[in-house]
């Protein structure tokens, strides 16, 4: 180098470092001056004070960003998309939106200088809980990475005032909490945006009359009582882009804080209880994964959120074309989160028909040319009817156009079959039942009909929705789920992300597949270690959380075996108990040749109402306890059920995985997307061959898989003559795991309180066929210890899993989502 160019560069770095100086500087004034001015707090204030304060800073940065998106989008005719949906599981946002912004390591500074820690105040930040599980989290993921690809896309959700519960354990036990998520305040990410408030109608009567405007007979909705809906919106950054989406949640609130004349005539008591029954609408989320709500108040929720949203693209549109809807669809799309917000067929009709004086047939071609619907499941638990009667007392007017769909739908199929009476009844979106089935309103209403992983997409076509495959093939299409790397690897993990910064760079932050670089380095040997190391340390952290959380210490250099997701029969967290308890028989009986020391972490929510996932919740305690204690045990079997599993919990959980268990019975979990995020970092999975555990099985070969089970056929064919007892009786372990269990081993004071589950895997009905796979399982559980005893072997497996994850990121889901469905042109506005 010359000294010209020394000089040059010396010159250059020196800028750089002020640049970097100012910023900080900048931080650490907006940061004071909230926490001062609006706050009313000191430095030395609690973290949740400190948390706020930086949020607000940071927020102002996003400001001028969120406003410049939100001009380009709405200039000039821009085709947009919206992502309706009752969950959105975003989690925590302080950490991801200083990735985005790229000034985490000036935060971190800032901090610093001002004698605080940024990781305890982006600690105090409390979970936005607002989903279930893996539908909702899918939806923050999703909007992650529309924002990082410039998509113009927009979320609608329910502002819930409880999200979902927190979970304590008490002797064992779930008790459920109420989680107050807005923390008796405002939520930090979000602008109230009062203007845009929106008045949904329910109730009332429906009455005909002449429409002046086209002289036909038409339907009014009068008498209604009405709620309005006031939008809360929350800014979605794409990563270091300027882009910063917009994820809109609304919140109800009574159409004027009294009722007047009820107040006047002296109901003082129903003009305040109408009020609150208004604001209960979002006041919280239903609790259920994957299993049916059918209380009226939850689908007084879906219309509240589908009406507010619809209301909210139609009536921009119509202000800036004059009513012109000729090009809507054309323009526009909304992407139907499962079935929750299906009710967008029948009140985009509604909205056009009543409020736009469309005929059917121009407002129909519209609606159905417009909406794209997601299936997320096969359970027939968790498929949606709504009761005639309740939708006429709710929605008589929705109800309907239902109707008036489905009588124009069923012509159709009588075309299709002639003369076949089956098909009219099998297909009706109204059912023998007197139901509204909301998935056909839903396949019917829509030109696009995805799963969320190759296996899911194939068994609706051939199942659960054949019918309408046959009449609509091209309709059908597959999306395989993904998630968000930034969150789950770059944000989660930063030993990984430093060490892969040194061997392949950043890129692979907003392009996934560019990991596979680092099979390159699977022989190098410093590599190798610094993976190792990596992964160590993330053990540790994991092990720190375990013990604050539980008391339960657990040895790093053991295999960390996890399973953490919502408690449901069929994702089968009782096959890993009853593999737990047969490492706890086999140690008990001294067979412990070639041993490998496990830890096992057991995680996640049961829906309030399931009493037999509370009750499992309940025996991998006792389990636990006994297990844990047991000094015949020590160091070789440590079992922790994990409390209050939710998203930040899961950025601590994955990295420090050696195991990720997705043990579903085959045909049963749509895709999954915990696998996805274990395999990201670098974790080894145990699966059957279900969901997304397809792909990913074929993307690491078997040799970097363990694969088991029961495939979705040979589910199928045995279900006619499924007999548990030719499991037991062949199988000296699995007697040996069942008469442990039987004999009140884990339940000494507290008897007979695990008969149901007992007797649940010993039923010939189990749908989960939990004894079928437990052979195979425990077989498969074994060849992983022994692996794991090689730990080049593990090391070159864990490497492997996670170079080839590339295909699992939401970005990739979203391209796809994009070139197929929505067809959206990237917008990359220079935000000057
Ligand atoms: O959606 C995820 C999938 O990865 C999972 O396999 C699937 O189980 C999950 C009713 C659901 N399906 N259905 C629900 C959630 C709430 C509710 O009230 C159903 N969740 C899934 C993402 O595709």
């Amino acid at each position: 180098m010359s000294t010209l160019e020394g000089f040059e560069k010396a010159k250059m770095i020196a800028e750089m470092q002020q640049l970097l100086g100012s910023e900080v500087k900048d931080l650490e004034e907006g940061f004071v001056h909230y926490l001062y001015n609006t706050l009313g707090r000191n430095v030395n204030s609690d973290a949740y004070y400190q948390f706020k304060a930086l949020s607000y800073t940071v927020r102002d940065r996003l400001m001028h960003h969120w406003k410049k998106t939100w001009h380009a989008y709405n200039e000039g005719d821009i085709k947009k998309a919206y992502y309706l949906s009752m969950e959105f599981l975003i989690g925590r946002s302080l950490t991801n939106n200083l990735l985005n912004l790229g000034v985490e390591t000036q935060t971190e500074k800032a901090m610093y200088d001002l004698g605080l820690s940024l990781e305890e105040i982006e600690d105090a930040e409390r979970d936005a809980g607002l989903g279930n599980g893996g539908l909702g989290r899918l939806a923050a993921c999703f909007m992650d990475s529309c924002a990082t690809l410039q998509l113009p896309v927009m979320g609608y959700g329910l502002r819930y005032e409880y999200g979902m519960f927190k979970q304590r354990i008490q002797e064992g036990f779930q008790i459920e909490e109420p989680d107050h998520w807005l923390g008796f305040g405002n939520y930090p990410w979000e602008i109230q945006r009062s203007e845009y408030t929106r008045v949904v109608r329910f109730g009332g009567q429906t009455r005909m009359f002449t429409d002046p405007h086209t002289s036909k007979l038409s339907s009014l909705w009068e008498n209604t009582s009405d709620v309005i809906a006031v939008p809360f919106d929350v800014p979605i950054p794409g990563f270091k882009n300027e882009t910063v989406n917009t994820l809109r949640l609304w919140s109800a609130a009574a159409v004027e804080d009294f009722d007047l004349t009820q107040f006047n005539a002296g109901s003082y008591f129903e003009a305040v209880s109408d009020k609150s029954a208004a604001e209960n609408i979002t006041m919280v989320l239903y609790p259920n994964d994957t299993s049916e709500n059918g209380k009226e108040l939850r689908l007084r929720q879906q219309y509240f959120l589908v009406s507010a949203s619809l209301q909210d693209v139609v009536c921009q549109w119509h202000h800036k074309y004059n009513g012109d809807f000729t090009n809507f669809a054309q323009y526009n799309v909304f992407q139907l989160n499962d079935t929750h917000p299906s009710l967008a067929v029948a009140e985009l009709m509604r909205i056009l028909l009543d409020d736009y004086f469309m005929e059917w047939t121009k407002a129909w071609e519209i609606v159905s040319s417009c909406m794209a619907y997601t299936n997320h499941t096969l359970l027939p638990e968790a498929l949606e009817r709504w009761s005639v009667p309740l939708f006429e007392k709710l929605l008589p007017r929705p109800l309907e156009i239902i109707y008036e769909i489905n009588h124009r739908f069923l012509k159709q199929v009588a075309m299709k079959w002639p003369g076949d009476q089956n098909k009219l009844r099998q297909m009706s979106i109204i059912d023998e039942h007197n139901h509204v089935c909301m998935a056909y309103l839903a396949i019917v209403g829509s030109f696009s009909v995805n799963g969320v992983a190759a296996l899911h997409s194939q068994l609706l076509k051939d199942g659960l929705f054949n019918d309408f495959y046959r009449l609509w093939p091209n309709r059908f299409n597959n999306k395989t789920n993904g998630v968000t790397q930034r969150r789950w690897m770059a944000s989660s993990n930063p030993g990984l992300r430093a060490l892969l910064k040194s061997k392949i760079g950043e890129e692979w932050i907003t392009d996934l597949s560019q990991l596979s670089k680092i099979e390159d380095f699977v022989h190098d040997k410093e590599f190798r270690r610094s993976w190792m190391k990596v992964k160590r340390e993330n053990k540790k952290r994991l092990a720190q959380l375990v013990k604050k959380t539980t008391g339960v210490d657990f040895p790093e250099d053991s295999l960390f075996d996890v399973q953490v997701k919502r408690i449901h029969e069929y994702k089968r967290q009782l096959l890993n108990v009853l593999h737990v308890i047969h490492l706890y028989s086999s140690i008990k009986r001294g067979q412990v040749d070639n041993w490998t020391n496990r830890c096992v972490i057991i995680g996640g929510k049961a829906a309030p109402g399931y009493a037999m996932a509370k009750n499992i919740i309940k025996l991998v305690n006792n389990v636990a306890d006994i297990v844990n204690n047991d000094p015949d045990v020590g160091n070789k079997l440590k079992v922790a059920f994990i409390p209050n599993y939710r998203v930040s919990a899961m950025e601590i959980i994955c990295p420090g995985t050696d195991v990720s268990e997705q043990i579903s019975t085959a045909g049963k979990e749509a895709s999954g997307t915990g696998n996805m995020k274990f395999m990201m970092n670098g974790a080894v999975t145990i699966g059957t061959l279900d969901g997304a555990n397809v792909e990913i099985l074929e993307a690491v070969g078997e040799e970097n898989f363990f694969l088991f089970g029961l495939k979705t056929p040979e589910v199928e064919e045995m279900r006619h003559h499924y007999n548990p007892h030719h499991f037991i009786d062949s199988d000296e372990d699995l007697r040996a795991v069942l008469g442990l269990l039987e004999s009140g081993h884990f339940n000494q004071f507290e008897p007979g309180i695990f008969n149901d589950i007992i007797s649940s895997i010993k039923s010939s009905n189990d749908p989960w066929m939990t004894l079928a796979d437990f052979r195979s399982y425990i077989d498969t559980q074994k060849a992983i210890g022994l692996a794991f005893q090689d730990h080049e072997r593990w090391n070159t497996m864990s490497i492997i899993n996670s170079a080839r994850s590339g295909v699992f990121s939401t970005d990739r889901t979203m391209m796809e989502y994009n070139r197929d469905i929505w067809k959206l042109t990237p917008i990359a506005h220079n935000a000057k």
